[in-house]
Formats: C-alpha cells, sequence, structure tokens
C-alpha cells in the first residue's frame, strides 16, 4: 500500500466517519485515496473553518475531531484551530502535508516548519520521514490526542511518504515509553478527601471542562446531591452538572454569577473536579478562598498546584474519583445552614437586566433556550455574546454548550456548530453570535449550504466589538478606540449563498424569527438588532478579588 492508502486505512481502523479539510499541492496523493474512501469529507472554505469544525464535533460528540491541510499557509490556517483546542484540552489529530523529504529545510515552495511552528500548541507532534512509521505514528496519535488529558496531536507527511509502496502492518497495541496517564486516585488521597469532606460546613464544588471529558455527569451529580453541595461551574464545565439543579450555582468567575463568587469566598471546602484555576476564575489569586481547604481532582499532575495552591491533590480520571469518594464517603456534611444563606443570596441577587421595549441580547438567549426547550447545541463566538450565552441560557445535559475557552477564538463557533452538527445531526444547533466575531469565519455559509448542514446562527448585532468597547467604557473613559464595527447585511448575505436570512427589529419579532429559523430546514442566519451599549454584568475587573463585582452583590 501507498503511505496516503495506508493513512485512509488507519483512519477507518480508528473509526474516523467524518473530516474537514482543504485540498493542496502537498496532499495530492491523499486526497486521490479520500475521492473514492468511506469517509466523509467536508471540504471547508478556509483551514481554520475545518480545525474549529474538527473541533466542534470532538466536544459535541467525545471522538477525535480529524482535519486535513496542504503544507505552508494550509498548515499556518490550522494553528489557530490547533492552539484552541489545546487550550481547551480537545481531543483532534490534525493531518498536514509537508513538501517531499529531500526538500525540507530548503525554503521549498509551500514549505513550513509545521512541526516547530505548533510543538507549543500540541500534545505532540510528528514529522513521518519513512513510511514504514506511518500506521505507528497515527495509531499513538489518535491515542495521545484521546486519553490522559486530551489534546490535539499533528501529524506532518510529506508528499513522497504519501507515495511510497509499503507492507502494511497494523499495529494493534500502543505502547509509549514515558506516556502513562493515572486514572484512578490514590486511595490514601481519597481518604483524606472524604475525611475533609465529613468535616466541612460550607462544602462547594467547582467543576471545570474535565467533568464532561471524563463522562462525569452522573457521578458529580450523585456527590453532590449525597453531600448536600451547590455546584459551580467554570464556562468549560457548563452541562457538566444541570444547570437547573437546585443546587447549581451556575457559572463562576469574571462574568460569573454573584452567589457563585461570594460562594467561592466563604466556602470552607472547595472540591475542584477536573478544573484549572484559570485566571477569568480565580480573579485576584491572594484573595481567592481565603476560607477554604481545597481538594483538586485533575488527570494533569501538572495543573496540581499550577496557580493555586492545593491541600489534597488527587490524580486521576474525574469520573473514577467521583465513584471511588461516592463509595467511601460514609458521613455526610450538614450544609443545611450553608444551602440556606446562598438561597438568600440567590433571590437578592440574581442574574438580572433591564428588561425594556428594546431588545434586549438577554431576552434573544432566554427565547432561544425556550423555543428549543434546553435542548439543543449552543456554540458561542467570543464576546459579550459568549458570556450572555453562559449565563442566559441553561445547559441540563453535558455537550451541549460548546465555547473558546482558554483561547477565546473569535470566529470559532459557527465553524464549531458546523462540526457539532456533523456529529450529531439529530440535535437542534445554533451559534450565538457577535457581529464581529461572526465575519471571521462566515464565508463557511458556503460549506453548510453545499453540505446541506442546517445550523441556526443568531447575531447579537449590536455595532461593535462590544466586550472590547465594554472595558473600554467601563477603564478607559468611554473611548472607543476602533471598536465600533460595520458588517453587511447580514440578510442578504446569508440569501447570497441560499441560506435562509432574517432580521429582527422590534422586540415582538424576536420569538417568531426564532419559530421561523427552527422551523426551516436550511441554514439560517437571524440578524438580532440588539440595544447597542448594553453590558454584560456581574463583571469582575481584572485583578481585583472575584467578590469584588460591578453589578453584583456589595
Ligand atoms: C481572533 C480574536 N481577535 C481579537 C479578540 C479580542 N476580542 C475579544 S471579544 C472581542 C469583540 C467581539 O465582538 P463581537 O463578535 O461583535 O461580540 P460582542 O462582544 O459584541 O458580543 C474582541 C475583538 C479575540 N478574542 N479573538
Ligand atoms: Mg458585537
Amino acid at each position: 500500500m501507498t503511505g496516503a492508502e495506508i493513512l485512509i486505512e488507519c483512519l477507518k481502523r480508528e473509526g474516523v466517519q467524518v473530516m474537514f479539510g482543504y485540498p493542496g499541492g502537498s496532499v495530492l496523493p491523499l486526497f486521490d485515496k479520500l475521492y473514492d474512501a468511506d469517509i466523509k469529507f467536508i471540504l471547508t472554505r478556509h483551514e481554520q473553518g475545518a480545525a474549529h469544525a474538527a473541533d466542534g464535533y470532538a466536544r459535541a460528540t467525545g471522538k477525535v475531531g480529524v482535519c486535513l491541510a496542504t503544507s505552508g499557509p494550509g498548515a499556518t490556517n490550522l494553528t489557530t484551530g490547533i492552539a484552541n483546542a489545546y487550550m481547551d484540552s480537545i481531543p483532534m489529530v490534525a493531518i498536514t502535508g509537508q513538501v517531499k523529504t529531500f526538500l525540507i529545510g530548503n525554503d521549498a515552495f509551500q514549505e513550513a516548519d509545521v512541526t516547530g511552528i505548533t510543538r507549543p500548541i500540541t500534545k505532540h507532534n510528528y514529522l513521518v520521514k519513512d513510511v514504514k512509521d506511518l500506521a505507528r505514528i497515527v495509531r499513538e496519535a489518535f491515542y495521545i490526542a484521546s486519553t490522559g488529558r486530551p489534546g490535539p496531536v499533528l501529524i506532518d507527511i510529506p508528499v513522497d511518504v504519501q507515495q511510497k509502496d509499503i507492507e502494511f502492518i497494523w499495529p494493534e497495541e500502543v505502547d509509549i515509553r514515558g506516556y502513562k496517564p493515572t486514572y484512578f486516585g490514590h486511595p490514601g488521597q481519597i481518604k483524606k478527601a472524604v475525611r475533609l469532606i465529613a468535616e466541612s460546613k460550607k462544602p462547594l464544588i467547582y467543576a471545570g471542562g474535565g467533568t464532561i471529558t471524563s463522562g462525569a455527569y452522573n457521578k458529580l451529580r450523585e456527590l453532590a446531591e449525597k453531600i448536600q453541595a451547590p455546584v459551580t461551574m467554570t464556562l468549560m464545565g457548563l452541562g457538566g452538572f444541570p444547570g437547573t439543579h437546585e443546587l447549581s450555582l451556575g457559572m463562576l468567575g469574571m462574568h460569573g454569577t454573584a452567589y457563585a463568587n461570594h460562594a467561592i469566598m466563604e466556602s470552607d471546602l472547595i472540591i475542584a473536579v477536573a478544573a484549572r484555576f484559570d485566571d477569568r476564575v480565580t480573579g485576584r489569586l491572594d484573595a481567592f478562598a481565603p476560607h477554604a481547604k481545597i481538594i483538586h481532582i485533575d488527570i494533569d499532575p501538572a495543573s496540581i498546584s499550577k496557580n493555586v495552591k492545593v491541600d489534597i491533590p488527587i490524580v486521576g480520571d474525574a469520573k473514577n474519583i467521583l465513584g471511588q469518594l461516592l463509595e467511601e464517603i460514609k458521613k455526610v456534611p450538614d450544609t443545611s445552614d450553608w444551602r440556606k444563606t446562598i438561597e438568600s443570596w440567590k433571590k437578592k441577587h440574581p442574574l438580572q437586566y433591564k428588561d425594556d421595549a428594546k431588545i434586549k441580547p438577554q431576552y434573544v438567549i432566554e427565547q432561544i433556550y425556550e423555543a428549543t426547550g434546553g435542548e439543543a447545541i449552543i456554540t458561542t463566538e467570543v464576546g459579550q455574546n459568549q458570556m450572555w450565552a453562559c449565563q442566559w441560557y441553561k445547559y441540563i445535559h453535558p455537550r451541549t454548550f460548546i465555547s473558546s475557552g482558554g483561547l477565546g477564538t473569535m470566529g470559532f463557533g459557527f465553524p464549531a456548530a458546523i462540526g457539532a452538527k456533523m456529529g450529531c445531526p439529530e440535535k437542534i444547533v445554533f451559534d450565538i453570535a457577535g457581529d464581529g466575531s461572526i465575519q471571521m469565519n462566515i464565508q463557511e455559509l458556503a460549506t453548510c449550504i453545499s453540505n446541506k448542514i442546517n445550523v441556526k446562527v443568531a447575531i447579537l448585532n449590536n455595532g461593535y466589538l462590544g466586550m472590547v468597547r465594554q472595558w473600554q467604557e467601563l477603564f478607559y473613559k468611554k473611548r472607543y478606540s476602533y471598536t465600533c464595527i460595520t458588517g453587511p447585511d447580514f440578510v442578504k448575505l446569508a440569501e447570497s449563498y441560499g441560506a435562509l436570512g432574517l432580521r429582527a427589529t422590534k422586540k415582538e419579532e424576536v420569538r417568531p424569527a426564532i419559530e421561523k429559523a427552527l422551523s426551516a430546514d436550511n441554514t439560517v442566519f437571524i440578524d438580532f438588532h440588539i440595544e447597542p451599549e448594553e453590558d454584560v454584568f456581574p463583571m469582575v475587573p481584572a485583578g481585583e478579588a472575584i467578590n469584588r463585582m460591578i453589578g453584583g452583590m456589595a
């Protein structure tokens, strides 16, 4: 078999059903084999779109997302998407073509040092110099991408390696020296954690994205209910615990709920489940959780005590460890006073906005929530639209909220929605977008139409790079330096691609537009003309303690 044939065969054996990408000179042998391979290939309109689509597919399904690009500019166009997947620990395999082996280092046409460029943004990467290594490398790449703390792995394959003939041998086993993730928590640490839980009066579960990755949803719920501890989630953790549950405090951090942030400050025991204490969550580090002991469950030992020093680290898979804790916990704490306090905060300081005759973005999201019964997959762009989507839609199931957390990549949500829809065709997929972000990968409308990928895009059109404008309003004396932004007529633009374009300029048009979008058997853009200077509150100013919120509790 040729290298190209071996690659396709390996992808099939890894269970790859769909991949996203773009052709070019250095991947011609591969594309020739893709022509009649039984893997669905989605031709995007930009390689960044392909990487985000693979990422969205992975987030929605839990499988490894696969993207493919040519050498040089094709590969560099993937990098934002790779970095995005890396920051959010998403399993992805990115395959790039490379110039012929004997040309590498020659400044050949469309040559870029892709393994060099992607070293800091991949979990691992490979340059395949000899076709005899190809099958093993593909096997390892999928294994590394999907085990331990997941992440993107890149395989760079020179054209001549794709063309060379060799006997195909499928490596049954994967054995990588020095790579042995720990899956179960140390029994001694479990015992210590159980003791702390029993002694605590104000326990709080702080759940991150790993809750979803590890499939810990049911176990997390069991634990929360058993010890009667409230649960707050990071952006990545939304959907890891039902947002409709009475123990849910919603999201914490910079734009978290006032009661979640106050709970952190008052808690005497924080159980961090597969969360990494990101600065958008902790706020000023030396003021974070002053009264709490911290138990930190994480599969990646490198994330333990990286930002916040913890008392009881437990390294391993979150689902397994929660199971171990549940088995060991005999004595549960009495948290009734603690829950009463939090209930009163919830009542006094709920998330709120001034609902008036104008179209408020929060209202639009509430309407999308109601119209979809909370059952849609929501993707987001980045900015205010993203934060409102975190606050105003309640995520009930895991893998229903897909958003660029660590990197904060504008232009992520639309291609990610395409990937999510490919992975979950039976689900409604809604991208909650900003008018700025959507313009960063708007070309993927053509991908939707030509592949009949039915996604809905709600553009919260404020005429601004709203989140940056909000910071300028609050911290730069309203000097709106280059944050007023124009765009196309989104309705006409959608129509020109063959999609349905809708617009709402009055409040009473909001719900009918959503209903119409849902009933359309087509990709839909809805252009919501929202209140231009609406802000996201509460807000913790950068560098402040997380209970020092603007628009939160005093
Ligand atoms: C690729 C990229 N460039 C720049 C930024 C910085 N940034 C963060 S939010 C934002 C504004 C986004 O505007 P829009 O999409 O209209 O969303 P809004 O905040 O108005 O809802 C910008 C420029 C970013 N996050 N990503
Ligand atoms: Mg905007």
